[in-house]
């Protein structure tokens, strides 16, 4: 079936979660929904505060350009708008577009019949957002512990925040991230590259099937998890990945306070060798 004549075909009513038939249309290729509006007018108006943002900030050079958040001292109260109070209102629409853009994501799939996987994959995205933005914020008392949104600004709140606890290196929920982050692109790049290996000859030549693909991995290492465990192992990775970032950050001034070096005393301090002669106490 060829893609428009698929679409027409499964482009029907219902699955919407709120609004009914009133927003159940498309615009042109793009579903609308009430989602779409919500993600359309919370999308625009935090843009439209990032310019008046930047137009009251001193500097049009794309790089300088910084929303910060309020004062320390101003802890979880509301800020005057050139004093944080902008960063606050743009943070509330990038949260709530975020949102609705997931829940659109949520219409869509009810609409198809499918799984909810992609907004699933999305909340932990929405999720590391917030962890940084709110969550943190909230746990320690101020809205001055956001990341300010501008470009250079936000790397050198990520160098100073990391330096703050010593070596972020340190942090172990940061080394699981960073382990995800990494074999999350191993996978892809064995996935992709298996994948046009089989289903993208040269001209004139075969495509192979997915029994290829299994016995590539089965001759080469001994085993292989099967074109749909690839996804899950993906998936699984990825999802990891945002998770564990939001662990190594949302950790970092609410449970622990202290270089991350210093976390792994524990194993110095593990009673087994802890009182030993010659050993790091004795
Ligand atoms: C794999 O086994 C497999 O199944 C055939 C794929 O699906 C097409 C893959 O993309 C990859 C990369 C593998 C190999 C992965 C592991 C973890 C053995």
């Amino acid at each position: 079936m060829a893609l428009l004549s698929f679409e027409r075909k499964y482009r029907v009513r219902g699955g919407t979660l709120i609004g009914g038939d009133l927003f159940d249309f498309w615009i042109g290729p793009f579903y609308v929904g009430f989602f779409g509006v919500t993600t359309a007018f919370f999308a625009l108006l935090g843009t439209v505060l990032i310019f008046y943002g930047a137009a009251i900030g001193g500097t049009w050079n794309p790089f300088l350009i910084s929303i910060e958040p309020p004062e320390l001292e101003v802890g979880l109260g509301m800020a005057p708008l050139a004093e944080g109070g902008l960063w606050q209102l743009i943070t509330m629409c990038a949260t709530i577009a975020f949102i609705s853009w997931a829940l659109r994501e949520v219409e869509i799939a009810r609409k198809l019949g499918m799984g909810l996987h992609v907004p699933f994959a999305f909340s932990f995205a929405i999720l590391a957002y917030i962890t940084l933005v709110v969550i943190r914020p909230v746990l320690m008392g101020a809205w001055g512990h956001g990341f300010p949104y501008g470009i250079f600004s936000h790397l050198d709140w990520v160098n100073n925040v990391g330096y703050a606890y010593g070596n972020f290196h340190y942090n172990p929920a940061h080394m699981n991230a960073i382990t995800f982050f990494f074999t999350t692109t191993l996978a892809l790049a064995l996935h992709g590259s298996l994948i046009l290996s089989a289903a993208n000859p040269e001209k004139g030549e075969t495509m192979r099937q997915p029994e290829h693909e299994d016995t590539f991995f089965r001759d080469f290492i001994g085993y292989s998890i099967g074109p749909l465990g690839i996804h899950r192992l993906g998936l699984f990775l990825a999802l990891n990945a945002a998770f564990w970032s939001a662990v190594c950050i949302v950790v970092s001034g609410t449970v622990w306070f202290d270089a991350w070096a210093d976390w792994w005393y524990w194993y110095v301090d593990l009673p087994f060798w802890v009182d030993l002669e010659g050993g790091i106490n004795g």
